[in-house]
């Protein structure tokens, strides 16, 4: 198997990032794909949150396998912790959204009211690993496509915080926070969901490592995609199962482009909904 390279730089700069900011916002948030919430989350954030609100949002909830969804949300909540699941894409009502949010800035806008605030303003600020659908969350709350919000972590020097009609700001750019791919597995999932890019694995060890989970926990949705049974599924190896679909699908023995096909048909969840991380 081919080895994904993990490089600690980037872990220290994002890091250091959101260490900066977190002074200034009330309740962190972030945002983890649904289908993998394990694997896209980031271990230094427990520590550099520490005490303060915490909002873990399930996002691409609609695209993920809904018991297992519920399985991490009781797994992933504790205290000064609330998770909620969401589809950012479809969902275009944000009250439930910014009801978490309040939820969990809760002691502070407390605060604030006894200080006298009528309409007290909460901070956030959104991270997450690539890809995750931060941005596609910042612009629904903000109501509108927000320029600012981009892929350039750390280029603006002066705070800015993005209006929404809920008082709530959001810190202008979202933290890209670099996941953790030591593991193999880790490394595998996240480039299933496009976290990564395509180009620094092979897709036929990424496609051959999806068909092996499929098997072990969607084998019904294996079968469909492989248009046969799940009997005849089984009485072959991943990498002749490989082999077979690539033919079935008409690629011949172009296994790299077929490979690509079904990450693709994957993500947008045309296999099924599918979740690789077990709690
Ligand atoms: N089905 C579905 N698609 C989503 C959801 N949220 C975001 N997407 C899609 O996922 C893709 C990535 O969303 P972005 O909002 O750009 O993600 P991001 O975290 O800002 O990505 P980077 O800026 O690259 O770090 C886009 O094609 C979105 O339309 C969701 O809840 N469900
Ligand atoms: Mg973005």
């Amino acid at each position: 198997m081919a080895q994904i390279q993990w490089y600690p730089g980037h872990m220290n700069k994002a890091r250091n990032q959101l260490e900066d900011k977190m002074g200034l916002i009330d309740v962190f948030v972030e945002v983890l794909d649904a289908r993998i919430p394990e694997s896209s989350r980031n271990p230094v954030i427990e520590k550099l949150v520490g005490e303060k609100p915490h909002l873990i949002i399930l996002n691409k909830a609609d695209l993920a396998d809904p018991v297992m969804t519920k399985k991490w949300q009781k797994k992933l909540g504790g205290k000064g912790k609330v998770v909620m699941a969401l589809d950012s894409l479809h969902n275009t009502n944000m009250q439930v959204l910014v009801r978490m949010i309040k939820k969990a800035a809760a002691n502070k806008i407390e605060k604030l009211q006894a200080k006298g605030a009528t309409n007290p303003v909460i901070r956030i600020a959104v991270a997450g690993v690539p890809n995750c659908g931060k941005s596609t969350i910042i612009n629904r709350l903000v109501g509108r496509n927000v320029a600012a919000v981009g892929n350039k972590p750390g280029v603006t020097k002066g705070q800015t915080w993005l209006k929404t009609p809920y008082s709530i700001q959001i810190l202008d750019t979202p933290g890209i926070l670099w996941p953790k791919f030591e593991d193999h597995a880790v490394g595998y999932k996240l480039a299933i969901f496009g976290a990564i890019k395509d180009s620094i694995f092979s897709a036929d060890d990424v496609a051959l490592f999806l068909i092996a989970n499929l098997r072990d926990h969607y084998l019904s949705d294996l079968a469909k995609f492989a248009r046969t049974s799940k009997e005849q599924i089984n009485l072959i190896n991943d990498t002749d199962l490989l082999l077979a679909l690539t033919e079935e699908y008409g690629m011949r023995d172009d296994y790299d482009r077929f490979s690509l096909y079904m990450l693709q048909r994957l993500r947008k969840g045309k296999v099924g909904r599918i979740t690789l991380d077990r709690p």
